[in-house]
């Protein structure tokens, strides 16, 4: 059994965060785990309140991970401060975890603050160079670079920008790019770029897509599958579950966590 462990914020409304991380880790078949960083008070209407665990708290669960269970793939969301940024980080040095997704969580859809400005230097200077993976939005992507993002030659200079942070592989993901009939991610490995291109889906179910998309990559890196074959496979996880939709809540309602293995199970009986 493969392990994947989430380091994150619980969203109480269950669409992002920790629940989507580990309702992602479960329909991937991994085992998943979690060291929460905040706890939210969150529907699909916004968040109302958020409470931040002390960076003593967040270290202390990844140790007791660390110490008994390991993990073969780690995936940061949510971290808040720079205090939590710099525990992480030691604690993923430490214990030489090297499937690290970095999701650089800093703005929820209503506009509340899930990272704190100043933190976006500590990001930078500790927790980038340890990661495999990064998967930034272009909002994130334009706050890390300092760029504006508006063409495809902007993503890549952008991607080049992340990688020589230090981050081995770069995903600058297109949901954001709303003129567009299509959602294209940009995956770069220091190497060559890679498209992962899927149909845009006019809806406001969206909370928790980039939550999932990254719970999603970490999944399939804690199987042994390369950064290309996970990304590809998180693009179509994602795309199912957005598709599928459940219309829960008032606001921006969350993604179809079953859809990609009901897919799956309708194609191994011949049905689509
Ligand atoms: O999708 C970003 C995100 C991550 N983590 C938590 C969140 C959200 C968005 O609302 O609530 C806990």
């Amino acid at each position: 059994m493969k392990k994947a462990l989430s380091i994150a914020g619980s969203d109480s409304g269950g669409g992002a965060g920790i629940q989507a991380d580990l309702k992602t880790f479960q329909e991937l078949e991994v085992f998943g785990m979690s060291a929460l960083t905040a706890v939210t008070a969150q529907n699909t209407l916004g968040v109302q309140a958020v409470f931040p665990m002390t960076a003593d708290a967040v270290s202390k669960q990844i140790e007791s991970i660390g110490e008994d269970m390991g993990t073969d793939a780690v995936k940061t969301g949510m971290l808040f401060n720079a205090e939590i940024i710099k525990g992480v980080s030691e604690k993923i040095e430490y214990y030489n975890w090297k499937n690290v997704v970095v999701d650089p969580v800093m703005i929820a859809k209503g506009g509340a603050s899930l990272l704190q400005l100043e933190a976006i230097s500590a990001l930078k200077q500790y927790l980038l160079p340890l990661a495999l993976v990064i998967t930034p939005n272009i909002p994130e992507a334009e706050v890390l670079t300092g760029m504006i993002i508006r063409s495809d030659e902007d993503k890549r200079e952008a991607a080049k920008m992340l990688y020589d942070f230090g981050v081995k592989n770069v995903v600058v993901k297109g949901g954001h790019d709303e003129d567009r009939d299509e959602s294209v991610d940009l995956l770069y490995d220091g190497n060559e770029f890679t498209n992962f291109t899927s149909i845009r889906v006019q809806t406001k179910n969206t909370h928790g897509t980039g939550c999932t998309f990254s719970a999603a990559v970490t999944a399939e890196l804690a199987k042994g599958v390369s950064v290309y074959e996970a990304v590809s496979k998180a693009k179509s996880f994602i795309q199912a579950a957005i598709e599928d939709q459940l219309h829960i809540g008032q606001g921006h309602g969350p993604t179809n966590h079953w859809a990609y293995q009901k897919r799956n199970e309708l194609k191994r009986q011949g049905i689509v």
